[in-house]
């Protein structure tokens, strides 16, 4: 399979650390000149960017969390004046505000330039047709790859997440040979296309597929109802969006594009930094960006990194798949909810009706995540008439829809039926296997 750019992907390692030091160095510089919130945190510890030489200096730097985004909130972590920010995106944030995230004109052409390198290493030349069913909007997926696909100079077909009539239908008589969406959306597509027998009039030979975890098994299943070879592709809003690590064709981890993205992995409690090959929470520095760098961002994702050579030649450490998260945050259909959003929206509506006690279940059926909240009503709605109820839920049910943009079954369940806890209370039970 073709390499982009192969004096950078597969760069020695020790060329490759001596690039990132001067990244690095460049980068300390430009948030502490830029940044209130980096300045401050950088004062409080006693360091100035004179005080950063290279990458052997990471750990010495304070860390940056999704919380810092909440506090700046909108653009108070942009490094650049707005009229040089060209686009936004937003993700959930722990509370009712979004994350917001800002990107230059060159901080674009890097994020198409890394999705264009995953998709070349799967093999996509510009002859093919790649159909994007990541959501466009707020969220990363759908521009993300849409950037990257226009990079590689292959057709895109700029479907959006949805409308699966259409999208099958595109698929066939466009001739799609490349699909990217989330794993949970693909199996749905694939299970829909088995229904209608249309497997045989695809064109599909690749499936590029993140933004959630999912299994080895999964993947199978997805090969297998759709006929192509499923890549992973991981990434977050905070450090780019998708395409901050992909596979190559050997499957075999993640290359972290090491020239834009430092990863280190920490012990989630004590902070310190790990061995290679250890499993704990990644943590990323952008060395490139201009109008949202971030500083070590504790992304709250489990894996470990292999910094062993690839088969492919890529010299660029590998991510295993994420086995979890350090926080409490879950996706479902896609979409990140936080627990606190949850309880944000029943504060609201609360009135008196339901009481603080709510428990969240996700469970996978037909491939589907199924999303239903459970909610303890008042003793006084309970002896209310049972319109009264309904209209609590349906109240329920549309502030969780505009907080979260998915919708969720809402149970307003007798008084003192959800099961208390003696110790923190369990507020989310997920019964999905990844
Ligand atoms: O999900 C960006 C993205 C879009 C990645 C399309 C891949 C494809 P956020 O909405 O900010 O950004 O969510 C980021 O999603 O911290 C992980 O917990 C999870 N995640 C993303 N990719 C993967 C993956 C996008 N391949 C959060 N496997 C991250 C497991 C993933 N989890």
């Amino acid at each position: 399979m073709a390499i982009r750019n192969p004096s950078i992907e597969c760069m020695p390692r020790e060329q490759l650390e001596k690039l990132q030091s001067e990244r690095l160095v460049a980068q300390v510089k430009h948030c502490y000149d830029n940044v209130e919130c980096f300045r401050n945190r950088m004062n409080e510890k006693g360091l100035t960017p004179d005080d950063i030489h290279g990458i052997e200096d990471l750990s010495k730097l304070p860390f940056a969390y999704k919380s810092d985004l909440r506090d700046y909130y909108p653009f108070g972590l942009f490094a650049t004046p707005m009229s040089e920010i060209v686009r936004l995106h937003a993700s959930s944030g722990t509370t009712g505000k979004r994350i917001v995230v800002g990107y230059t004109k060159d901080d674009l052409a890097m994020w198409a330039d890394c999705v264009a390198r995953m998709l070349e290493a799967v093999g996509l030349t510009k002859e093919d047709i790649v159909q994007v069913s990541y959501g466009y909007g707020l969220f990363t997926g759908g521009l993300g790859a849409h950037g990257g696909v226009e990079a590689l100079g292959a057709t895109v077909i700029p479907m959006s997440s949805g409308n699966t009539s259409l999208q099958i239908q595109n698929m066939v008589d466009f001739g799609a040979t490349a699909l990217c969406c989330t794993p949970s959306y693909a199996m749905y597509l694939g299970e829909e296309i088995e229904k209608l027998g249309l497997k045989d009039q695809l064109g599909l030979k690749v499936g590029i597929f993140g933004a959630e975890p999912w299994s080895e098994d999964m993947r199978k299943q997805i090969e297998d109802k759709l006929g192509l070879r499923a890549y992973d592709i991981y990434g977050l809003s905070e450090i780019l969006g998708p395409g901050v690590a992909c596979e190559c064709e050997h499957q075999c981890g993640m290359h972290v594009w090491e020239d834009h993205f430092i990863p280190e992995i920490i012990d989630p409690d004590t902070c310190e930094v790990l061995p290679a090959g250890a499993t704990g929470e990644l943590v990323f520095t952008t060395i490139t960006k201009q109008g949202f760098p971030v500083i070590r961002y504790r992304t709250r994702d489990i894996c470990s990194l292999n910094y062993e050579p690839c088969k492919c030649g890529r010299t660029h450490v590998r991510m295993r798949k994420p086995s979890g998260r350090s926080d409490d945050m879950l996706i479902i259909r896609g979409v990140n909810v936080f627990p606190s959003q949850i309880e944000e929206v029943l504060l609201k509506v609360s009135g008196g009706d339901i009481t603080p006690n709510y428990q969240i279940v996700v469970d996978r059926v037909n491939n589907t995540d199924t999303f239903d909240v459970n909610v303890e009503m008042s003793d006084a709605l309970f002896a209310d008439d049972i319109r009264s109820i309904e209209a609590v839920e349906k109240r329920i049910n549309s502030g969780l829809r505009d907080m979260l943009g998915i919708s969720a079954k809402v149970h307003l369940v007798n008084p003192k039926t959800i099961a208390r806890s003696e110790g923190k209370a369990k507020r989310v039970i997920d019964n999905r296997k990844f």
